[in-house]
């Protein structure tokens, strides 16, 4: 599968129990209501087919607290079903579409990335850094983890997953948009030597040559690079509608040109969008926002 793939599965996972709030389980429909279809038809690529991941909306049990995440055997559910839908998609030369959900299902589209490709770049846009061990979390939250279970780091990590591969590379990681970091996330990045593109960095170097430099690292010698979009990278003034607003983030055109410059690379194989919150958005606005970026990315232009 590669971004010439005309084909594309959409993955639905309906899942916000690893978020710091309800909501974002309705993103899924919310963003096929807000015209995802019509969008990816129109862009001339075929809906190879369309699958709904069975999520539980209710805990089986109280959550636990820091020794594991909250409802981690539902993200570990979650994460099994996700990972064998991406890893099927990309066995058929289909591109997988992952719409969460909080970002705690970018654990299953990880680990169906990495039955397939050993040699994986990773574009993370995020607010934060989801590097978080269960033991290092100050919420227990799961989507905080996301990454960290990516890297190996925390206890629930791919190899608990049925059917994952090896864990990413931290050198083919690349962050854009960071501005809310917990201490121990700080020392993750500096120790690991992460690629971390702040928006600090986005002020000072502007949004070209943050894109240009992240597709470079995560493109270059891999055999692709997966795009985790966490919507709470925008600023909140443009994507209210998401569970952990911070403010001072990515303007409307940035993040479109960034998608845009992605589109043109021809190196992006996947794609999630995560942390809609629709209990949270105004008429739609945030839901259309991400429709927009996704078709961005599939290579919608301007002109
Ligand atoms: B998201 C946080 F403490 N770091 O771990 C945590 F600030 O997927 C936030 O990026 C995590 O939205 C945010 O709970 C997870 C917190
Ligand atoms: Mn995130
Ligand atoms: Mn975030
Ligand atoms: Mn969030």
């Amino acid at each position: 599968a590669s971004s010439h793939s005309k084909e594309i599965a959409v993955i639905k996972v309906p899942f916000g129990l690893a978020g710091a709030r309800n909501g974002a389980e309705l993103a899924p429909d919310e963003l096929i209501t807000a015209g995802l279809k019509r969008e990816i038809l129109s862009l001339g690529y075929r809906l190879n087919r369309e699958v709904r991941v069975d999520c539980p909306s209710q805990p089986a049990s109280v959550p636990a607290r820091r020794q594991t995440g909250k409802h981690l055997n539902e993200v570990q559910q979650v994460s099994e079903k996700v990972c064998h839908e991406v890893s099927s998609a990309l066995h058929e030369g289909v591109f997988p579409l992952v719409l969460g959900g909080d970002h705690s299902v970018g654990i299953g589209t990880l680990a169906g990335l990495t039955a397939y490709y050993s040699n994986l770049g990773v574009i993370w846009f995020d607010a934060h850094a989801d590097l978080n061990t269960e033991e290092h979390s100050l919420t227990g939250n799961m989507h905080g983890m996301s990454l960290a279970a990516g890297l190996g780091h925390s206890t629930f990590n791919l190899s608990k997953i049925k059917g994952a591969g090896s864990f990413i590379n931290p050198s083919k990681l690349v962050y854009i948009g960071l501005r809310d970091l917990d201490q121990y996330e700080k020392e993750q990045i500096r120790a690991l030597g992460i690629r971390a593109f702040t928006m600090h960095d986005i002020d000072r170097l502007g949004m070209k040559q943050v894109i240009d430099q992240a597709i470079n690292i995560a493109g270059s010698g891999t055999e692709g690079i997966h795009v985790s979009f966490d919507m709470d990278c925008l600023d909140p003034r443009e994507a209210p509608g998401v569970g952990t607003p911070v403010p001072g983030g990515l303007s409307y055109r940035e993040a479109h040109f960034a998608m845009e410059c992605l589109a043109l690379s021809n190196h992006v194989v996947s794609m999630e969008l995560v942390e809609v919150n629709p209990l949270l958005d105004q008429n739609r606005h945030t839901a259309r926002l991400g429709v927009g970026l996704i078709a961005s990315v599939l290579g919608k232009t301007i002109l």
